[in-house]
């Protein structure tokens, strides 16, 4: 029989696909206690922290498995739902680490798959305590008693909130004000801004999965065959090189789909003429990619299609060559404003100067998004861009400010959509590019992680080409 540990640390720890070039590290539960020691050291004395994992996911809201919240298990390492770590540093040594965990029952587990159980929870996950979730509402008050401020992450949980706030502030029934209490996410998404060795590994493996992901979808590529021979082509290569999910549901848009910035039914035939928007990629060992391509139907761009495209793709690598330690966030997106507006003048799809365009928003009628947004454990990784209070819509674009550092990871992904009916002339009608990569900023630079996924026009219609198989349903 199987340990419980081989459904839960394990099941993070695949093995690497024969095809892809980074070998996996294996996940030690010091890679977890690495990232509470300096969620530790950031928490101010006196905190006691309580972080709560997603709710459970079944087969009428998820078609995938279950996936913990990405604070907790940054935190933990632990990967069953229905579970709650306690953290206490300033509490005695074997007092400071505690699991609240679903019990072994053999019944339940027969059903929903091995746990690890409370003593699985101290053996192979490093919890100083473990109890039965059941115990926590019964624990909970000698365990804040003492502590001077709360810092909680609910993991999506709300109820679960509720709960706790009520048992907090109740230590003291006299207060007429909440006694102090904070949103532990800022801390750890700020640890998680900044990936370590192990991160960043599993990071590029990611990339370079969906990297290769997206050349056997060109393959794919005919008049004929359907968006979702493109979408299912992701799908496998993800999954046969070992990621337990998509990073985001995929977007396969051809024709007046590739325009829709979220297209997802991916239903529809795929014609001769049309250009393709592919934004998809796999999610590896709990660490997500996001990486765009985009291509005509026919394998080869015709002269409006590769006047659009040639645009979008010197937007995206005048942004890499920007970025290096000490650029403000809002450098990459700055960089492909600039090409895009330029190119649409001078294709006379814009019309002005640079200046007057970029003052007043105009390009966002085809490029209606930023360029970037941080990567991590979740596609949309929730660090923070140094924006002030108050800003909101495309000018965060322009102020995010935060410096990049070594280890950050985050996207490149200029794009120019001309939608049916806009007020240009009609050859550029349904032309939609996109070109996504991500990119790991190193001491000197920036490193593209995906830009093995074919990206020069030459190159890309290579890739098409070698993928001429009949037409298939
Ligand atoms: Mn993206």
């Amino acid at each position: 029989m199987r340990q419980p540990l081989a459904f839960t640390l394990v099941n993070f720890v695949v093995a690497g696909s024969a095809l892809a070039a980074s070998p996996a590290p294996a996940l030690t539960p010091a890679f977890f206690a690495a990232h509470r020691q300096n969620f530790v050291a950031k928490l101010p004395p006196g905190a006691i922290a309580i972080v709560r994992t997603a709710p459970e996911t079944n087969v009428e809201t998820s078609p995938d498995p279950y996936r913990p919240d990405s604070d907790f298990w940054y935190l933990t390492g632990f990967g069953e739902p229905n579970a709650v770590a306690v953290i206490r540093p300033w509490a005695p040594e074997g007092e400071r680490y505690i699991l609240f965990v679903p019990p072994r029952d053999p019944e339940q587990e027969t059903w929903n798959g091995w746990r690890a159980g409370v003593d699985g929870a101290k053996k192979d996950f490093g919890a100083e305590q473990a109890f039965p979730m059941d115990d926590f509402a019964r624990k909970l008050p000698e365990l804040i008693l003492g502590a001077k401020s709360l810092y909680y992450l609910d993991g999506g949980d709300a109820p679960f909130r509720e709960r706790l706030f009520p048992v907090w502030n109740g230590l003291n029934p006299n207060a007429t004000v909440p006694r102090p209490m904070a949103d532990a996410g800022p801390i750890v998404h700020e640890l998680r801004l900044i990936k370590d060795a192990t991160e960043m590994a599993l990071v590029r493996r990611a990339a370079e999965l969906s990297a290769e992901a997206h050349v056997a979808a060109m393959r794919e590529v005919k008049p004929g065959r359907y968006e979702y021979n493109v979408k299912a082509a992701m799908v496998a290569t993800c999954l046969n090189g070992g990621a337990a999910r998509m990073a985001y549901p995929p977007i396969v848009g051809s024709g007046r789909n590739s325009v829709i910035l979220h297209y997802e039914p991916a239903d529809k035939r795929m014609d001769d003429g049309a250009m393709i928007v592919n934004d998809t990629a796999c999610e590896y060992s709990m660490y997500a990619a996001d990486v765009t391509r985009s291509y005509p139907v026919s394998g080869k761009f015709t002269a409006d299609q590769r006047a659009i495209y040639e645009i979008v793709l010197a937007a995206q690598k005048a942004a890499i060559a920007a970025v290096k330690p000490g650029v403000p966030f809002h450098t990459m997106n700055a960089a492909t404003v600039d090409v895009v507006v330029d190119g649409l003048l001078k294709l006379g799809i814009l019309k002005g100067t640079r200046e007057e365009i970029i003052k007043s928003g105009a390009q966002r009628k085809y490029y209606p998004h930023g360029s970037s947004h941080w990567v991590g454990m979740n596609v949309h990784d929730p660090g923070s861009y140094g924006l002030k209070d108050g800003v909101t819509g495309p000018e965060r674009y322009r102020m995010a400010a935060t410096a990049l550092q070594p280890g950050m990871v985050f996207t490149v992904e200029p794009g120019i959509y001309i939608p049916e009916g806009s007020d240009t002339d009609k050859r550029w009608w349904n032309i939609g590019v996109r070109i996504e990569d991500e990119i790991l900023v190193t001491a000197t630079g920036g490193e593209c992680l995906s830009c093995a996924a074919p990206r020069e026009i030459a190159d890309v219609e290579k890739a098409i080409a070698a993928g001429a198989a009949p037409a298939k349903r």
